[in-house]
């Protein structure tokens, strides 16, 4: 009995340690030849990169890499020169970066040449939402990897430890230097002793590879924790608790970041709460934080019930303090005027604020975007978003360039991605949402990458084709890179094809984000959180006005975008209903009537899809099982979910449209009344 227990305990472990369940992320080669480091310096990140380049050295048996610390001019912040023998930096965190520029070369068979590398932006951060017992908001991967609830809650186990060195690593190999690690919609008890010292044992880990810990806090921390009577920005006592509370965090963590906060949003406490301003609140933080080195991130994601166009308000209401913040404040904006929609156009206060420093954020969790069920690739929607052009200092003014100091010159630049990293096996719960951690990091460090690129470094360092047996590059770049690649380049298009096509938005059912409710407005709940607000579907037609005539949010934009938005003829047709309220009989460039069009895109949306479930089946041979099975699974989830979409939207639109879908796409196969009902019952 107990020799067959053991054979069976045997076969388990060695079954799981063959198992592919995607922990690896695109950190997965497996052999490596010998090589000689040469680094006359040492230090706990040198250490780091000396490691990375033998484990993963793939190039001439028992060459001479060189690192060499070296200020040079050409070199900016954190980058790196590669030469011929070695990598070259101003600092150690360069040298880092550049070991794992050269291997990520080796690994994808790129060309290794003597070339500098420096990043777009300096700070390269994520923020995680998640809160101290452990859950995550919008987090689709399971539970924090920094937190968690119980008597043992702030206890640092081995395993904690050993989790947060494969975090810190895979950021590191692609250029991420910060972490946020609670969620904007703060506890108070962050700032307690208690959970300061395991900001501090996190902070110890992520350091060596380069990272710089942050906090999100809650504005009203000293009347909540601190015993104050006020959280008055202005207030004597009030300052000179922030000021301790800051020396206290620096004097666990020497180099920490700084803070970010929500402020005055969704029900956060704020400084308006006791008459004062952003720029009195971020301010007073700023002074804190100023001593020790540290920044403030002001989220600018705020709108009231004022009854002003939602995509107006964070515009209207931080213009006015343009230039009045520290130089250690920086303005966090979503890329969108409203918040993560599939697709928004970028918010007019890029290139706007011209004399504050402003970071874009965006969300690498799929809260809008079918969570970590659907296949969607998110690099398309950011690279559309980066190099949108704002026109604010003349054509050529791209939101790229109005953040990363090409136009405007600030002490700091930056820029946020909202996590989608949790404790599933896998770090993100959809193999392919790994594919998104990645392409976050590698935009931030280089703003003019293309969606293509990364998308191909990714499968390449993901599904290594020396994994494949029994086939050569030339039939696995034909047969498995090229379709897959073209799979998540058209993913993020077919998601908003099938969920809110031309320049619908927030059309979701309830809170959850997640499935259709263009019906979905029950009594109490604020106006500007229902579909109906959004849609404003009506027997003439459909579409939020923001013209003239309307909100005139266009305004808000700078010549000839303006113009180009108010105008029905010239808006581009995938931002049609955001600006207009159009009839449904609406002639579309191509001829069809605006009913028809959406027809058409909802369906196309959904046949993408399942064109999906297609190539994917096709690529099997090249792939193991266990990751093969887990996205066939979800691609079939998601297909069911694109078919519910556009049954629900055009059903529901039709209503009021009165028009027949035409004649030529596929029926509807589910009942509104249905939908309405199944949607009804998960809320
Ligand atoms: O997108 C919305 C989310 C909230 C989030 C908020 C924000 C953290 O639905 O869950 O709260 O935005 O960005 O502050």
């Amino acid at each position: 009995m107990k020799a067959l227990f053991r054979i069976a305990i045997f076969l388990l472990l060695s079954l799981s340690l063959h198992a592919e369940n995607g922990h690896k992320l695109w950190l997965r080669n497996t052999t490596s030849n010998p090589v000689n480091v040469v680094c006359t310096k040492d230090s706990p990140i040198l250490s780091v990169a000396k490691n990375e380049l033998k484990q993963g050295w793939q190039g001439e048996s028992n060459a001479s890499v060189v690192l060499t610390i070296k200020t040079d001019k050409a070199i900016v912040g954190d980058g790196f020169k590669i030469v011929n023998n070695g990598i070259q930096a101003n600092t150690e965190k360069g040298i880092l970066y550049g070991v794992y520029e050269l291997l990520r070369r080796q690994q994808t068979n790129e060309v290794i040449k003597e070339e500098i590398c420096n990043p777009s932006y300096q700070l390269r951060i994520l923020n995680h939402w998640d809160n101290l017992d452990g859950s995550i908001e919008r987090g689709y991967a399971g539970l924090s990897i920094f937190w968690k609830k119980g008597n043992d809650a702030m206890v640092v186990s081995k395993n904690d430890k050993l989790l947060w060195n494969e975090y810190a690593r895979a950021n590191a190999s692609v250029g991420i230097n910060g972490s946020v690690l609670n969620n904007v919609n703060a506890s108070p008890d962050m700032l307690r002793k208690e959970t300061l010292q395991r900001v501090k044992a996190i902070a110890d880990i992520l350091r060596p590879y380069g990272i710089t810990t942050y906090l999100s806090v809650k504005f009203s921390s000293p009347a909540l924790i601190g015993g104050l009577k006020t959280s008055d920005p202005l207030d004597p006592e009030v300052i000179k608790w922030w000021k301790e509370k800051t020396a206290e965090i620096y004097s666990l963590i020497p180099d920490f970041g700084g803070f970010l906060i929500k402020a005055n949003s969704e029900g956060q406490p704020g400084p308006q709460d006791f008459g004062r301003t952003h720029a009195d609140g971020a301010n007073m933080l700023a002074d804190a934080l100023k001593p020790h080195g540290g920044i403030v991130m002001w989220r600018a994601f705020v709108y009231q019930t004022s009854g002003e166009d939602r995509a107006k308000q964070a515009y209207t209401e931080f213009m006015p303090f343009d230039g009045q913040f520290r130089d250690n404040v920086i303005i966090q904006v979503k890329n969108g005027p409203i918040d993560f929609q599939p697709r928004e156009p970028f918010s007019p206060l890029f290139g706007a604020m011209k004399k504050t420093p402003v970071m874009a954020e965006l969300q690498i969790t799929q809260e809008y975007l079918g969570h970590s069920v659907h296949l969607a690739y998110l690099a398309p929607m950011w690279e559309e978003f980066l190099q949108s052009d704002t026109y604010q200092e003349g054509k050529g003014s791209t939101v790229a360039s109005c953040t990363n100091g090409a136009i405007f010159k600030h002490k700091y630049t930056a820029i946020a991605g909202v996590s989608n990293v949790g404790l599933d096996a896998n770090w993100c719960g959809h193999l392919f949402a790994q594919s998104n951690w990645y392409s976050f990091g590698r935009l931030a460090w280089n703003s003019s990458l293309s969606s293509e690129q990364i998308a191909d470094e990714w499968i390449k360092l993901t599904f290594s084709q020396n994994t494949t047996k029994n086939c050569n590059s030339i039939d696995w770049d034909l047969n498995f890179l090229k379709p897959v690649k073209q799979v998540m380049l058209q993913s993020h298009e077919a998601i908003v094809n099938y969920m809110m096509p031309l320049g619908l938005h927030h059309i979701f059912a309830a809170e959850h984000h997640y499935g259709p409710g263009p019906w979905w407005a029950p009594k109490g709940v604020r106006k500007d959180w229902t579909p109906p607000y959004y849609h404003q579907a009506d027997s003439l037609g459909i579409g939020f006005d923001r013209t003239k005539t309307g909100s005139n949010a266009v305004s808000q934009y700078k010549e000839p975008l303006h113009l180009l938005f108010e105008d029905a003829t010239t808006c581009p047709e995938a931002f049609l209903l955001w600006f207009h309220h159009l009839p449904w009989d609406y002639k579309m460039k191509n001829g069809r009537t605006l009913w028809n069009e959406m027809c058409y895109r909802y369906d196309t949306g959904l046949q993408e899809v399942r064109q999906f479930q297609k190539v994917w089946d096709n690529v099997q041979p090249y792939i193991d099982a266990e990751r093969f099975t887990h996205v066939q699974l979800k691609l079939r989830e998601q297909s069911r979910n694109a078919q519910e979409w556009k049954d629900a939207c055009l059903l529901y639109f039709q209503q009021f449209s009165k028009m027949p879908i035409p004649g030529d796409i596929e029926r509807p196969l589910n009942e509104l009344d249905q939908l309405i009902e199944k949607d009804l019952k998960r809320n």
